[in-house]
């Protein structure tokens, strides 16, 4: 029996990532770009070769789809794999557009691989988190992380890559709206838009051209080209999926009360730009000095406000 323990941050996507050229191995239709947050963490340990396997998240048993999921995806660390536990806990709400599978399935592979006793490197860690939740691939490095297409039919080469040696020093001011479970889990979102949207094809051809602009932004740390640019990509990326049928939208009313307000900051010279995910909730780029006035803005639209900075690596520890 042996045992590892892991952490990540959740990352949020600067330019987005939504649709898939490949269900079974979770391939994007597009690039994207993220920020990793600090603060917000999901802590998992992994203990290899037990009586029974047992998945546990934030204390209780794990409902039956995740603990299907989490079993197959063991088996991807080792397909002879013997019987696991899993622990897992977010310091932050579960499925509410926070990005809580990034880091939880960046989170498991470290751990997983680490607790069966492999080394791998970091990009093969990040083409497994992948394989759990696209998103989760960016998650296992800190700051700016770019996720590449990638060519290869068997996807080991569409991971994460960090874009920036060091941090650059930005704030993301989230603004939870909600933070109830959303109605449509995204795999389903995603399908059903890159079916059903005639918006779908012009988001693939515009993402590769956003990302290059959103990586150019972080190099030159323009923090108005960013969030142009991340703006630009939210927006289409929410048109088509209100353009699916049946359509699907994940904004309410405070939503919109946030990004009215993200406006009037602009207009009064703030440098502060709005995403939204697969929820409701709002969060905000700008940098340090504004993200108080920033979170004040947003205050009454929204259950809380949380101030985070740029977060490092995921790390994990054998015991
Ligand atoms: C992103 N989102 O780039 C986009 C923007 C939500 C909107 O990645 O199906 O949990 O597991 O690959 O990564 C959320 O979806 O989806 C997401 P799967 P994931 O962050």
């Amino acid at each position: 029996m042996s045992r590892a323990t892991a952490h990540a941050h959740p990352n949020i996507a600067l330019v987005k990532y939504w649709g898939k050229r490949d269900l079974a191995l979770n391939l994007p239709a597009v690039p994207s770009l993220s920020l990793t947050l600090a603060r917000f963490e999901t802590e998992t340990t992994v203990t290899w070769g037990t009586t029974e396997d047992r998945f546990l998240f934030n204390g209780e048993a794990a409902d039956p789809t995740t603990a299907a999921k989490i079993a197959q995806f063991l088996s991807l660390v080792d397909p002879a794999r013997p019987p696991c536990n899993v622990d897992t806990a977010n310091n932050f709400p579960s499925a509410a557009g926070l990005a809580s599978s990034s880091s939880g399935f960046a989170a498991l592979a470290l751990a997983a691989v680490a607790a069966s006793g492999q080394e791998w490197s970091k990009e093969q860690l990040s083409v497994l988190a992948r394989r759990g939740s696209g998103s989760a691939c960016r998650s296992l490095w800190g700051g700016f992380v770019e996720w590449k297409l990638g060519k290869r039919a068997d996807g080991a080469d569409s991971c994460g890559t960090p874009i920036a040696p060091s941090h650059w020093d930005v704030r993301m001011v989230v603004g939870v709206v909600s933070s109830k479970k959303k109605p449509t889990p995204s795999s389903a979102g995603m399908e059903s838009t890159r079916l059903t949207s005639p918006y779908f094809p012009a988001w693939v051809e515009t993402a590769a051209a956003d990302v290059e602009l959103g990586r150019k932004a972080v190099l030159d740390r323009d923090l108005a080209a960013l969030g142009e640019v991340m703006e630009s990509s939210t927006l289409k990326m929410h048109a088509t999926m209100w353009t699916g049928r049946p359509t699907l939208n994940y904004w309410l009313p405070g939503t919109l009360g946030c990004l009215d307000a993200v406006q009037a900051l602009r207009k009064a010279g703030i440098g502060a730009w709005a995403t939204m995910d697969a929820g409701p909730n709002v969060k905000v780029l700008c940098l340090p000095e504004d993200s108080e006035r920033v979170a004040i803005a947003l205050a009454p639209w929204v259950e809380r406000t949380d101030i985070l900075a740029p977060g490092g690596d995921a790390t994990v520890e054998q015991h």
